[in-house]
């Protein structure tokens, strides 16, 4: 029998949250051997809300499920954490500059860090789900004394599972057929979605777009016009289809990006620290093509990376550097 992880979700209260528990509680991140104790950290506000959230999980009976603790104490919340999603966040307010945005944040991301570093188990491993989701992740982990900074990532999981859902329908393929696709950079407007070295049916994807649209010209025209804007900018267009921003979508993610670390995976994409991999500045944390062999993620190394992909890799870390050094200038690190 296997002994109980301790996972500890923040935010858990809010609406990603509200996706998530249900899902780790019934299996679906660590697999069906494996039994969860929740840890849910919450702001006062939002804990009424996750004390709701904790009375449905009672009601569901889950066998997996050992424990629930709620807290609005960073140190209990941590205590003995294997996992952490770091789900909660300072959402942009009406007016607010991109530097108060990082600064709240920053208050935010580097007193949890810290109480990870203090009290989560050795071994700990953390995601970072709340935007924006780099740029927390380095806070956290530079505030997370004694924990080896390669344990702390972001979610580009959501942006990768878009990318993958866009070639689906434009090649007329299942998902499950489709590999390699990979985010790069910052999980933003500027992230590059690339397909230069994804196959769909084991055909490469350029020539089956080729093939489809009327030629290269036209596949690469719907590559710049088409694809990346939509994946770049899918949160926006849910929020206006939908009304309310991703949720269960960004759950799905939240959950695949942990079990595929876990289990292993060839090949996905994340945010990781960078070792100055592809020329990306070293600490920075920022979304590769990566895979897993269950003890974390690592970057593919030796793709090839043309001039049009280095262009737009470039222009996504000038955006995660100019993060890393607002918050310098704050002092957090
Ligand atoms: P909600 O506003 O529904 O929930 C956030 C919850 O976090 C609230 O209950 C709030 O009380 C709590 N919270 C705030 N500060 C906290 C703190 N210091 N400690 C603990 N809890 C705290 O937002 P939701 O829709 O759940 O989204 C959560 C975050 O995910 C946002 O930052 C959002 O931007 C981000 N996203 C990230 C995505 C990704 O792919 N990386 C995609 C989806 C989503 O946009």
């Amino acid at each position: 029998r296997q002994r109980e992880t301790t996972v500890t979700i923040t935010g858990a209260g809010g609406q990603i949250g509200y996706a998530l528990l249900y899902r780790i509680a019934a299996g679906d991140m660590l697999g069906p051997d494996r039994p969860v104790r929740l840890r849910l950290l919450e702001i006062p506000q939002g804990i009424r809300s996750a004390e709701g959230a904790a009375l449905e999980l009672q009601d569901c009976a889950f066998p997996l499920l050992r424990d629930v603790e709620i807290s609005d104490a960073p140190a209990v919340a941590f205590d003995g954490c294997d996992i952490a999603l770091l789900v909660g966040a300072r959402p942009r307010g009406p007016g607010m500059e991109r530097a108060d945005l990082l600064a709240a944040n920053a208050g935010i991301f580097g007193p949890q860090g810290a109480a990870i570093g203090e009290a989560a188990s050795d071994g700990v491993r953390v995601v970072v789900v709340g935007n924006p989701a780099n740029t927390n992740a380095l806070i956290a982990a530079a505030s997370a004394s004694g924990i080896p900074a390669d344990r702390f990532t972001a979610l580009t999981r959501l942006d990768h599972n878009r990318a993958v859902g866009q070639l689906t329908q434009t090649l007329g393929v299942r998902a499950d057929e489709i590999e390699n696709v990979a985010i790069w950079g910052n999980h933003s407007a500027t992230q590059f979605p690339d397909v230069s070295h994804a196959r769909a049916r084991g055909e490469r994807v350029v020539d089956a777009l080729a093939e489809r649209l009327g030629g290269g010209d036209a596949a690469q025209a719907w590559l710049d016009d088409t694809f990346i804007p939509r994946v770049a900018k899918r949160g926006a267009e849910i929020i206006e289809v939908r009304g309310s921003s991703s949720v269960a979508s960004a759950a799905n993610a939240a959950i695949e990006h942990v079990r595929d670390e876990q289990a292993g995976t060839p090949w996905t994409s994340a945010a990781v620290v960078s070792r100055g991999e592809y020329g990306v500045p070293e600490g920075l944390v920022c979304s590769f093509p990566v895979r897993s062999d269950g003890n974390g993620y690592r970057v593919i190394e030796g793709l090839e990376v043309d001039a049009r992909a280095r262009a737009r890799i470039e222009a996504s870390v000038a955006e995660l550097v100019a993060e890393r050094d607002a918050v310098r200038a704050l002092g957090v690190f």
